[in-house]
């Protein structure tokens, strides 16, 4: 058996997304035949002690509190930024200068600047290949709609509503890193509607080209500031036992909403909310065409619902694929389990790695992977719904610069 080509990876982040990572790249060369394969060389983050467990629970071989030595480590191929958005220019810069490839978590970064200075450092780093994990790409209900898409069965795009909701962030959710703008940048807008975002541009293959109105609420003004408290969404009701609570700001927004226009005419509403109550993860779309529409919710992650206006009349009906029939061509499916065995959310980050390291080795992806320069456009839609909002008025995004 050839030995197959290898490349070592250094993580920074050892959190909900330094999970989803580390699975990934665990997984992804026992389900796919990739031309290099990562190996699980090191671990940054920032707590030692957590560290000594999670590296040898994860499968890395090292772990270290110094990102910068990781960065710098002529050993190290590609650099993965797992951490919060207001050091993902810092860290995937230097990374960049050290002439690695670089993977970055979404979004891109909290402010379009940060975004802008990523974008110039991956220019300039010739060599090196940049990867954002828009992993929702890579459900393979979502990549089937993009190629459904781009072969034309939707046919002219007239709507797309799409919603990302969740109802964790309530009132007794404690003020998390993502409730801080100096670190988030922004709260369910830059984490939720980015993702819509990305897929929307994705599954139709047009750009936004303008944001016609905007909506930034922030319903909880005040959270408890809990000292422990991490990043992550399970900080709910942790602090429950304090007898005074130590209340800090919330300097984000709990809810975006805005309306758009696609290149190609389309009218589209977007939705992003931590506090749609009974909703967990219902990250969705629906595209509706002069041939056919297309829905998706994220809760139910291996099903696309799809309507063929083309049949006769009397046939027409929402049918419900089951995205698990890789014998059919669906993406990503053969690499998994026979028909009907349905994968999970993690699924999507292995896809991604897969992808990652077939670019890296030469191949092309199954679906187009974002890079830092595809990422900046829905930065840029980013940055124009917050104007729109806070100034009242359409935003052309070719103005964002
Ligand atoms: C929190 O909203 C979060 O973890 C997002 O940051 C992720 O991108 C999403 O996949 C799940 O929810």
């Amino acid at each position: 058996m050839p030995k197959s080509k290898t490349m070592n990876v250094a993580l920074i982040g050892s959190k909900f997304m330094g999970r989803t990572h580390s699975n990934a790249y665990l997984n992804v060369s026992k389900f796919f035949d990739l031309p290099i394969d990562p190996v699980m060389h090191t671990i940054a983050a920032r707590d030692g002690k957590d560290l000594a467990k999670f590296a040898p629970r994860w499968g890395w071989l090292n772990h270290t509190t110094n990102w910068k030595e990781a960065v710098n480590n002529p050993e190290i191929g590609l650099v993965d930024v797992g951490t919060p958005n207001h050091v993902h220019a810092e860290q995937s810069i230097a990374a960049l200068e050290a002439g690695k490839h670089v993977a970055c978590e979404k979004p891109l970064a909290g402010t379009l600047d940060d975004a802008r200075q990523m974008v110039q450092a991956a220019k300039k780093a010739k060599k090196s290949k940049t990867f954002v994990w828009y992993n929702y790409r890579r459900c393979p209900a979502v990549a089937l709609a993009h190629q459904l898409v781009k072969a034309g069965k939707l046919g002219r795009i007239f709507h797309v509503r799409a919603a990302y909701l969740q109802d964790w962030g309530g009132p007794d959710t404690p003020l998390l890193w993502r409730f801080q703008g100096k670190l988030a940048g922004s709260g369910a807008h830059g984490d939720l509607n980015a993702h819509i975002i990305d897929m929307v541009r994705f599954v139709t293959g047009e750009e936004i080209t303008e944001v016609v109105g905007a909506i930034e609420e922030t319903f909880i003004k005040q959270r408890e500031i809990i000292e422990s408290a991490g990043g992550e969404i399970s900080g709910k009701g942790a602090g429950k036992k304090k007898a005074k609570k130590k209340m800090g700001k919330s300097t984000v927004d709990d809810a975006v909403m805005f309306l758009a226009r696609l290149a190609g005419g389309a009218a589209c509403s977007f939705e992003a909310t931590r506090l749609a109550t009974g909703n967990k993860n219902a990250n969705g779309f629906e595209i509706n065409g002069e041939k056919g529409s297309l829905k998706f919710n994220f809760e139910r992650m291996n099903e696309l619902e799809y309507y063929d206006a083309t049949l006769e009349g009397r046939v027409q009906g929402w049918s419900t694929i089951n995205v698990t029939r890789g014998g059919d061509g669906h993406p990503y499916a053969g690499n998994w389990w026979p028909d009907s065995h349905i994968i999970g959310y993690e699924h999507g980050f292995v896809n991604q790695a897969a992808d990652m390291f077939s670019i890296i080795g030469g191949k092309k992806p199954v679906v187009p992977m974002p890079d830092f320069a595809d990422a900046y456009e829905t930065q840029k839609v980013l940055h124009a719904v917050i104007e729109s909002a806070r100034q009242h008025c359409p935003i052309k995004i070719r103005s964002i610069k």
